[in-house]
């Protein structure tokens, strides 16, 4: 196996034996065959949509499910992912015979051409995978682009399943793979591929934030409780908030409680979800605490999207983990959902019940809900704290949050900054500083969590809200710093998005991409100012801080 698609790739090279994240290498090999059948229906795709035929439902889906599945820690069961492939290769085929049919002419590549079963999958899949690319800058940008495309697809999938689907998204990541498949862009033209996969980032996180928004309201100020209560309780993890809104609606009156964890937090921020006072608040942390917060959780843990950190061997939760859409573990009850989308959970309910009541591992409260709409609501007060200098600083500390001990910079970053400057976050990252007591400034809290990490879009849209209204020209003129943790590839699509918006100078950690050669890395801080990160201290000066 080779997978670099992450910031814990091993030594910060790659992983070539076994995945740091728990992904064994017949499942990656797994994965690179999948990836290689959904370039061929790409292909297909795309020269079909240049004759003005648009693909159908099933292919956006599938291509957009499978790129969603080979996520970092979004799905372990290499059974699903097989099981991909076979329903990959009869899609492209009825495509390749839809354009034949038609007279059209397709691209002479193996993607299109191969024909295989399941006996030579796995001979297959060790020449399919990253290293097939023997330029270092052409692998690079082409998995840059790859894994942008991977975040793209996890963001439209949400949006799709709440009825929003953007025929647009769906032609561009077509036409990537394409390209990826066809192999004839110059280094310019990929980084260009890169920067367009940046603005159709922004297209998505739009799309998402509208889906959301129009059908759960705008996100407004929550108090959220970290306790728990006495009654049996679901713990709901990922991103997606379809699920969690059918989960709420069948556990009501059930006596069953729902408590979020992880990326799931910033549900309780929607006015929609309010009116459940069974959905009672959050439960632990970020992701990667999950093997010690699962158990004490007693419940059933639903997994609607990744994080999935592999249970150990004596794990005494595996049996209560419950995954959906994308995701998948072997061995774990997967919830499948109906031709109308929606999901039965009688069965966890019913596993609910027979489980004692979560663990109270802390107590208190924090609070977010900072989305754009609400920011925006006290623009006066925070143009005003801007004017007189209370605020004299932004800090954008966005993104995941891991394992690595050296992510505890973040930490040590917001306990540091002076009293007059603002973070403002979204993704898992903020569990390094969201129970801190960091104050407020003139009542404005001084850690102003937007969401999820697709929220990162309404950050951009209140800089861009800033730049208007202090009239400057470049969004790079005012007084925000970026600061950003990446682990998987959603981040990857958030930072591409930045790009294309025109931010300069992100400081991206708690390490730079393994994936960005030397080359490409020069690119990146020639152009756009990318930059690791130093010591908090340095950092501190660096960003003129302090
Ligand atoms: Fe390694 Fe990350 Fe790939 Fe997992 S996803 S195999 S940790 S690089
Ligand atoms: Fe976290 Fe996986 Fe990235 Fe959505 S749940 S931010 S790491």
């Amino acid at each position: 196996m080779f997978c670099f698609q992450c910031q814990e790739a091993a030594k910060g090279i790659a992983c070539t034996l076994k995945g740091v994240c728990g992904k064994n290498n017949t499942t990656s090999a797994a994965m690179d065959l999948l990836l290689f059948v959904v370039r061929g229906v790409s292909v297909v795709a795309d020269v079909l949509h240049d004759n003005g035929m648009k693909a159908d439902n099933e292919t956006c889906g599938f291509v957009t499910d499978a790129l969603f599945s080979t996520i970092t820690n979004a799905n372990f069961d290499e059974e699903s992912i097989l099981a991909r492939v076979d329903k990959g290769l009869v899609l492209r085929n009825r495509l390749i015979q839809k354009a034949e049919e038609a007279g059209i002419a397709l691209p002479k590549v193996d993607e299109l051409s191969w024909q295989g079963s399941r006996e030579v999958y796995k001979e297959k899949a060790q020449r399919v995978g990253v290293l097939r690319e023997t330029d270092a800058d052409l692998r690079s940008l082409k998995e840059l682009v790859l894994y942008g495309l991977k975040g793209m697809a996890a963001y439209h999938e949400h949006a799709m399943r709440l009825g929003y689907n953007d025929e647009a998204i769906h032609a561009f990541m077509n036409h990537a793979l394409r390209c990826m498949a066809e192999n004839l862009l110059s280094v310019e033209e990929w980084l260009n591929l890169a920067l367009q996969t940046g603005e159709y980032g922004v297209k998505v996180m739009a799309l998402l934030d509208k889906a959301n928004t129009e059908r759960y309201g705008y996100p407004e100020i929550t108090v959220v409780n970290i306790g728990t209560r006495q009654n049996p309780g679901i713990l709901i993890s990922g991103h997606d908030l379809h699920d969690i809104e059918e989960l709420l609606k069948q556990t009501e009156g059930t006596g069953v409680d729902v408590y979020t964890h992880s990326e799931m937090l910033p549900a309780h921020y929607y006015p929609a979800f309010k009116k459940y006072s069974h959905f009672v608040g959050n439960y632990g942390n970020a992701w990667w605490k999950q093997r010690e917060e699962f158990a004490s959780f007693n419940g059933p843990i639903v997994f609607t999207t990744n994080c999935i950190v592999p249970p150990s061997a004596t794990a005494s939760y595996k049996d209560r983990i419950f995954t959906s859409n994308s995701t998948g573990y072997p061995g774990c009850r997967h919830l499948e959902s109906d031709a109308n989308g929606k999901k039965d959970y009688s069965e966890v309910i019913a596993l609910a019940r027979q489980c004692k009541a979560p663990e109270q591992i802390e107590e208190g409260q924090i609070i977010g809900g900072f989305a754009h709409h609400q920011v925006l609501q006290l623009a006066d007060k925070v143009i005003e704290a801007v004017k007189t200098g209370a605020i004299r600083k932004f800090i954008v500390m966005a993104g995941c949050d891991g394992r690595m001990k050296s992510r505890e910079y973040y930490t040590e970053f917001a306990q540091k900054l002076p009293h007059d400057c603002v973070i403002l976050t979204a993704g898992c990252a903020k569990y390094k500083y969201n129970k801190l007591s960091l104050g407020d400034i003139d009542g404005i809290p001084r850690v102003l969590d937007a969401g999820q990490c697709n929220d990162s879009y309404s950050l951009a849209v209140i800089a861009l809200k800033l730049k208007e209204v202090f009239g400057l020209n470049d969004i790079n003129e005012l007084p925000i710093v970026y600061n950003i943790a990446w682990y998987e590839q959603k981040a990857v699509i958030v930072l591409l998005a930045l790009l294309s918006l025109g931010v300069k100078n992100i400081h991206l950690g708690p390490t730079l991409p393994a994936f960005l050669s030397p080359g490409v890395a020069k690119v990146l801080v020639e152009q756009f100012g990318i930059a690791g990160i130093g010591t908090v201290d340095e950092d501190l000066k660096l960003f003129n801080i302090l």
